[in-house]
Parts: structure tokens; C-alpha cells; sequence
């Protein structure tokens, strides 16, 4: 009786489906204020602005949007100054969100199955891409720009967050050809003498896919671009890179375009994960052909794309890589299959109990067997890698995350991770059962980690000194508060806590500029 009374009680959960979902209101309101409600102490030398993007509009006039990743972009700006805070949020003025907030309906199907309403008939063939800039944050180049992998990006003005437009960096872009929303700046580029770039990428998907890599110099420069095949459909959300190679992982997926075409499921709903079939790992030389690698003590290097394979499951997440002899080691976040949204159903009814981990592993890339061994580093639930800005493609030794409460199972984010890859030891800050964290943003202390507002690949103190920023929801109050944590040690009391006067939905990637 006892054991059938044990299998009937649900497993006690960190979280509250209720809370959770509160999270995910849309904030419609557009909000500009010093904050004043405080605890602790705003760190003086902390100066700079912490830029996030995310879906901030997950309902048009009350018509549900059908997955997160479908919702407007709306940048918030917390701008640190003199111990003093000020916060700001605002959309993107994308076309698609100016024409559906005017008309007050669903007016573009969403990648992720977002249909207007009408059914199939009214959705069928209509193949435009709604542009949401909702993904990711960068300034660069002396411009904000708000990203999103399917299209070009959007400048907005770093003061005001107004949107200027489209931006085609300088006519390095095509009308609508995309730019990935995971850019890395490399500190210090070989090629480059040692000043910083920016590297990031672009997918062209097809029955063959066209990876694209740009690099970029700090004046926003286009340095480099170039384009390579790999067989088969891709979807590639992030990418990682070394100083001689850009790596993505070309997850194991199929693309049937018909349910998409005739108006029953987005493209991305379209996409199915192929366990049975490996994840081919796609290694781009970052250098010019024209260079000569004979000189170079690795042997190994290519000035061709290396492929390997291996098994990763589905990944969205990289958290660094980094050259070890004629070895490339790359660490990601790992899920055992590609959490899918069934059509008709509701993401806030996410059932996380039946849904796999995603879970950081390392992998080992040989260059001369091409073998590839891959090693769990951490169990628990996690997402949203971050890492030191100077160890950015070089061997590093923490990594920071969105975890889970609970060491097993799939479950909202309600912690910061701090993984020490040296040691194996590791950090958890829990805001369970009421909180929800965000990614983590790691901030070197200032002013010595940034030279011109970039940062700097010599680290001035040690690997972790410096401040985490995270945003939490605190579902209790529904608001949201800015946590600012001592990345040193995140068993300490954080060292201030700013509660904004509303709360600010799950947010996905952001970035701190010393501005
Ligand atoms: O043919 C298709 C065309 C197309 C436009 C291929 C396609 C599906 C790759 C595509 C577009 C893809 C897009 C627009 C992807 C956008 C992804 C996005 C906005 C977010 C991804 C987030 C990933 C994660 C892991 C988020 C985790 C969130 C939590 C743990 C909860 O807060
Ligand atoms: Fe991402």
C-alpha cells in the first residue's frame, strides 16, 4: 500500500507550473526609469551597459503566439554608471511588428508555427519570413545592432534604443541574406596583428547548405568573407571558434517543406531530429588561402573544411573552444533529441519531466586520426554557456550557465552554474521555487579588461574575477529583478539586487559593452 501511495504522489518540483508560465506575459508597455529599489550595493566600477534581447510580445492583441522564439524582439538597456542603474526597454520596430501591432491581429506566419488565423487555407504558400530581431544583442562597429539568424540585422540608436532600419553592414549583406544571432569577438586575431574581430556566420539551408563566415575589424570593416558547402539541410543556430578555425555542428535533422508550404506547421516544426544518424561537426579555416601555414608549429592545420562526426544529439549552444596540440576541443550543450512544439498544442503547458536535459559535453576533435571522443562535464540541466570574453576561443577555465534546481531531470532555469573545468568543482546560486534566471552575462572587472571599449585577451586579474549579471523573474511578485553576482564565489549573498517595477519576459541572449 505504502509503495503504491509512493508511485501515485507526484515527484516534488522545484517550480510551480503557474509561476513559470507568468513569466511568459508579454510586456507591452515600454518603460525608461533610474532604478531606486535596491539591495545591496550597485559596484562602483562597474560602468558600462548590459544589452538583452528576447521575445517580449508573446501575444498580438490576445492572439497567442504558438512558441517563444516567435515573439518580437524587445531590447532592454540597464546602463551602469557611478553605482547608479537605469533601465530601459523597447521593440524593435520591425515591419512585421509595426504592421501587426497597427492592424491588431497575427498578420506573419512565425518559423516556429505561429499561423494566422483562418487555418491552413489562409496560411497555405504564404513563405514570407517575419524578421523579429529577438535573438541576440551586439554592439560593434559603433553600432547596436539586434540580431536574428533567418534575415539581416537591425540597427537601433544605443541611447534611445529607437530603430534606424535595416542594416547591411556597410553592403556586406543582401536584401534579406541572413547573419547568425551568435556572433564571438576574438580579443586578439592572428591575422590581424593581434587586434580584435568580430567573427560570426550566416546558414543558406538547402538540399545542400551554404555555410558563410565574416569577420569583421573593430571599425566594422568587412575582413573577411567566405562561403563553403556541406551536404544536406542545416540548421546551425551557434558556432564556436579557435584562432585558426570556425566550428559548427551540423545537427542530424531532415526538412520536409510540405507541411509548411500548405499552411499546417512553421518551418522550423518542419525540421525532424535524426537520432540514428551522427552529428557532422564542420571545421571552416579562418585563415586566407593565400597565407602559409608551413611555419605554424601544428602540423595538422587545413586550409580546407574539415568534417568529423559524431554522436551529440541536437545542439543549440556552444560554451568555447579552443586548440589543445592537434587537437580541437569544443564544449556544448548537448540535448538527447530536438524539443520539438507540436502543432495545436501549447508551449505553457510544457511538460519538462518528459522532455531530455540538455547537458554540457566536451568534445575532442583529432586532427591527424580524426577520431572524436566525447566526455559528459556536466549532468544537470543547463543552457546559455558564458565564458570570460578575453578566453573567448583560447583554453579557458570556467564556464558559466543557466541550470536547473534539481542535479537531474529537464526543468526551467532557476540557477547560475559556475563550472570549474580545472577542478571539477562547481558553484550553484538557486532562486528556487519562485525564481526564473536568464542567461548569465559574465563582466570582467573594469576598467583593465576592455582597451577601447573591446575587450582584451590578457587577463588582468583571475579567470573569474568579475561580476555576473543575470535577470530573474521572481514569480512571487511578477516583476523582475536584476541580479548582479560575485563570479568569484556564488555561495555569497549577490551584491545588489535591482527590482524593476515590472516584470520582463524569458529573455534569450545579450552583452555587456564597457559604453
Ligand atoms: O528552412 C528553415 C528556414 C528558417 C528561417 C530553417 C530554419 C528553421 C533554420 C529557419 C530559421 C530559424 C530561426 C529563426 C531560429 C531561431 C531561433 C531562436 C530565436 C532561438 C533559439 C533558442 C535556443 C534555446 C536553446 C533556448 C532556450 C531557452 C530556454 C532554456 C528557456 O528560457
Ligand atoms: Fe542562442
Amino acid at each position: 500500500q505504502l509503495n503504491e501511495r509512493a508511485a501515485t504522489v507526484p515527484p516534488v518540483l522545484s517550480y510551480d507550473r503557474e509561476g513559470w508560465q507568468k513569466g511568459y506575459n508579454s510586456l507591452k508597455e515600454e518603460y525608461s526609469y533610474w532604478i531606486d529599489d535596491i539591495e545591496g550595493t550597485i559596484p562602483t566600477e562597474l560602468h558600462g551597459t548590459l544589452f538583452r534581447n528576447g521575445p517580449g510580445m508573446l501575444d498580438v492583441n490576445g492572439q497567442l503566439i504558438h512558441h517563444p522564439f516567435d515573439g518580437d524582439g524587445m531590447i532592454c538597456a540597464i546602463a551602469f554608471d557611478e553605482g547608479r542603474a537605469h533601465f530601459r526597454n523597447r521593440f524593435v520596430r520591425t515591419e512585421g511588428y509595426v504592421a501587426e501591432q497597427a492592424a491588431g491581429r497575427i498578420l506573419y506566419r512565425g518559423v516556429f508555427g505561429t499561423q494566422k488565423s483562418g487555418g491552413w487555407l489562409a496560411n497555405a504558400f504564404d513563405v514570407r519570413l517575419k524578421n523579429i530581431a529577438n535573438t541576440n544583442i551586439l554592439y560593434w562597429g559603433g553600432k547596436l545592432l539586434a540580431l536574428w539568424e533567418a534575415a539581416e540585422p537591425h540597427r537601433l540608436d544605443p541611447a534611445t534604443l529607437e530603430t534606424l532600419g535595416l542594416d547591411d553592414l556597410d553592403g556586406v549583406l543582401q536584401s534579406g541574406e541572413a547573419f547568425a544571432a551568435h556572433p564571438w569577438i576574438d580579443p586578439a586575431c592572428e591575422q590581424d596583428g593581434g587586434a580584435p574581430c568580430l567573427v560570426n556566420f550566416s546558414i543558406k539551408p538547402g538540399l545542400s547548405s551554404t555555410i558563410t563566415l565574416f569577420e569583421f575589424d573593430p571599425g566594422g570593416k568587412l575582413l573577411r568573407k567566405h562561403s563553403h558547402a556541406t551536404p544536406g539541410f542545416a540548421f546551425i543556430h551557434d558556432f564556436a571558434i579557435t584562432p585558426n578555425y570556425a566550428i559548427f555542428f551540423q545537427n542530424p535533422v531532415s526538412f520536409n517543406p510540405l507541411p509548411f508550404l500548405f499552411g499546417s506547421r512553421g518551418a522550423g516544426e518542419s525540421i525532424a531530429f535524426k537520432p540514428e544518424k551522427p552529428t557532422r561537426i564542420v571545421l571552416i579555416p579562418r585563415k586566407d588561402k593565400g597565407l602559409s601555414l608551413k611555419d605554424h608549429p601544428n602540423s595538422a592545420l587545413s586550409l580546407e573544411p574539415l568534417f568529423f562526426e559524431t554522436n551529440a544529439g541536437f545542439v543549440f549552444h556552444h560554451a568555447n573552444a579552443f586548440e589543445d596540440g592537434n587537437e580541437i576541443v569544443i564544449d556544448s550543450v548537448c540535448y538527447g533529441t530536438l524539443p520539438s512544439v507540436e502543432a495545436g498544442s501549447d508551449f505553457r503547458q510544457t511538460d519538462f519531466e518528459a522532455l531530455a536535459p540538455g547537458q554540457l559535453w566536451r568534445f575532442r576533435l583529432n586532427l591527424e586520426t580524426k577520431a572524436v571522443q566525447r566526455d559528459l562535464l556536466e549532468s544537470r540541466c543547463c543552457e546559455f554557456p558564458y565564458v570570460h570574453p578575453a578566453k573567448a576561443g583560447r583554453s579557458y577555465r570556467y564556464v558559466f550557465m543557466g541550470a536547473a534546481h534539481a542535479p537531474e531531470g529537464n526543468a526551467p532555469l532557476q540557477a547560475i552554474a559556475k563550472l570549474d573545468l580545472e577542478t571539477g568543482d562547481r558553484q550553484l546560486w538557486s532562486v528556487a521555487p519562485q525564481g526564473y534566471v536568464s542567461e548569465p552575462v559574465f563582466v570582467p572587472r573594469l576598467p583593465s579588461a576592455f582597451k577601447d571599449g573591446l575587450p582584451s585577451a590578457e587577463l588582468a586579474g583571475a579567470e573569474d574575477d568579475g561580476w555576473l549579471l543575470t535577470l530573474v523573474y521572481d514569480a512571487a511578485h511578477e516583476r523582475s529583478d536584476v541580479v548582479i553576482l560575485d563570479a568569484r564565489d556564488l555561495h555569497r549573498e549577490p551584491v545588489a539586487r535591482l527590482h524593476l517595477k515590472h516584470h520582463v519576459p524569458y529573455g534569450l541572449h545579450g552583452s555587456f559593452t564597457p559604453h
